[in-house]
């Protein structure tokens, strides 16, 4: 009896070891909206899925997950052409690893434009770039 629940438990309590200190050197991160006007990148999520910039500005993406990111111009992980979006660098696509802060801009034509993560569907940011003289204060999303 012993010998046959010890043949059972003990795949549990190994699974246990092994899962639970994993859960706690990489607890989830949470992405969020920082005050500097930086978006954050989570797993599969930014920060924010919108944000409101003048024009000439730049904006921060900050990879604080402990996953690499491939942000693109499109959205769902689609690539799409954006006339007017400021280069991600070469082939358009920037590589983010885990700690990469990005500034990425400026962006110099008003529009709406869309980022997203080339490995996450799920990620996905939009770019209000407004005139200079709209006031920010109007502004819909963002922080
Ligand atoms: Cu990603």
């Amino acid at each position: 009896m012993l010998l046959r629940l010890l043949r059972y438990s003990v795949p549990f309590v190994f699974v246990a070891m092994v899962t639970v200190p994993l859960l706690v050197v990489n607890p989830p991160s949470e992405p969020r909206m920082t005050h500097d006007g930086s978006v954050s990148m989570g797993h599969e999520e930014f920060g924010t899925r919108r944000l409101t910039v003048q024009v000439g500005s730049s904006i921060v993406l900050r990879n604080t997950s402990h996953w690499l990111h491939v942000i693109v111009p499109g959205v769902e992980a689609h690539p799409e052409t954006q006339p007017g979006l400021p280069s991600l660098g070469r082939r358009n696509a920037h590589i983010s690893e885990t700690g990469d802060v990005f500034r990425y801009g400026p962006f110099d034509t008003p529009g709406h434009y869309r980022l997203t993560c080339s490995l996450h569907p799920e990620m996905n940011l939009t770019v209000d770039v407004v005139p200079r003289t709209t006031p920010l204060a109007t502004r819909t999303g963002g922080r």
